[in-house]
């Protein structure tokens, strides 16, 4: 592991690598061991397995050891402040139900973000601002399953396992094979089947992963030409739309005065995630 003495974005994102890997495979074990619910959040449905929080735990431990002056936030409650700067953004597991039930898509995901400030200055956020107000200068989303390590940090592109990606070339919405997700709560997934329901005649199909971390992966290396997705909090994509920006992606908000994040995160080739965006604008302007 590197020192605390290191802090340019490329360093940063050989501790997010390390870590994600590292964890990535220890809860690929536990998963193998057996796994078990250990409470509920938004909805019965939304559940934390004893991994999310062992594996958190773990992060955690390794960041203040190398990391000590950094702060983090942790989807399972992880949460320090900083005095270096940096704040580790941290999904333990992204896609829990999927790990609960034995699916591969789940991942590790870790950034290192900074404070946007912009408000503060009364100037326009810097590219890569999310709506939480932090841009994330390094990350890495790791795959167990698949051992895929995607790592980017800022100004220095994409890999996965080491090679550099792309995104799509793909620039016509009806041949756009995109991803989505959905919430845990009854309205907000009566909302989304809407969308999704206007959606999927404009386009050449749809699918539903359960991480979005690995979706914007998956855009960022081309496996997907798009992503949308309403309800995300920071420690899914911030790492995530940070390798898919790297690659290439353009990350919009659903209004053009809003930043990307939870209220919306549409991601893709610039013109083809426009193109997007506008259908997305037409379904919910559709919604009864
Ligand atoms: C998941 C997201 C996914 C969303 C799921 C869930 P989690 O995160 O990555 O995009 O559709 O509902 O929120 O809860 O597995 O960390």
């Amino acid at each position: 592991m590197l020192s605390a003495a290191d802090f340019d974005p490329e360093t940063l994102a050989r501790v997010a690598a390390e870590l994600a890997t590292e964890v990535g495979r220890r809860i690929r074990e536990m998963r193998d061991v057996g796994v078990g619910v250990a409470a509920t959040k938004a909805s019965r449905s939304d559940v934390v397995t004893d991994a999310d929080r062992r594996a958190e735990q773990l992060i955690a431990e390794r960041l203040e050891q190398v990391r000590p002056q950094d702060g983090i936030l942790g989807e399972e409650g992880a949460s320090s402040e900083s005095s270096s700067g940096i704040t580790w953004v941290v999904d333990p597991i992204d896609g829990t139900v999927n790990y609960l039930y034995g699916l591969p898509g789940y991942a590790v995901s870790i950034a290192a973000t900074v404070s946007s400030g912009a408000e503060a200055r009364g100037s326009a956020p810097p590219a890569g601002t999310t709506s939480d107000g932090r841009r994330a200068i390094a990350g890495a989303v790791y795959v167990p399953v698949t051992d895929e390590l995607y790592v980017a940090h800022e100004g220095g592109g994409a890999t996965l396992n080491g090679e550099p990606i792309r995104v799509s070339t793909e620039t016509e919405l009806e041949l756009a094979l995109v991803a989505t997700g959905f919430g845990y709560t009854t309205e907000r997934r009566t909302e989304q089947a809407q969308v999704v329901r206007q959606l999927i005649p404009r386009v050449r199909d749809v699918r539903r992963m359960g991480a979005a971390s690995v979706d914007l992966c998956s855009v960022a290396s081309g496996r997907l030409d798009a992503y949308y997705e309403r309800g995300l909090h920071p420690w899914d994509y911030a790492a995530g739309a940070l390798i898919a920006r790297e690659a290439g992606a353009a990350i919009l908000a659903l209004g053009d005065d809003e930043l990307p994040g939870e209220s919306m995160l549409i991601v893709g080739p610039p013109k083809l995630a426009a193109s997007l965006r506008d259908a997305v604008r037409d379904a919910y302007a559709g919604l009864a």
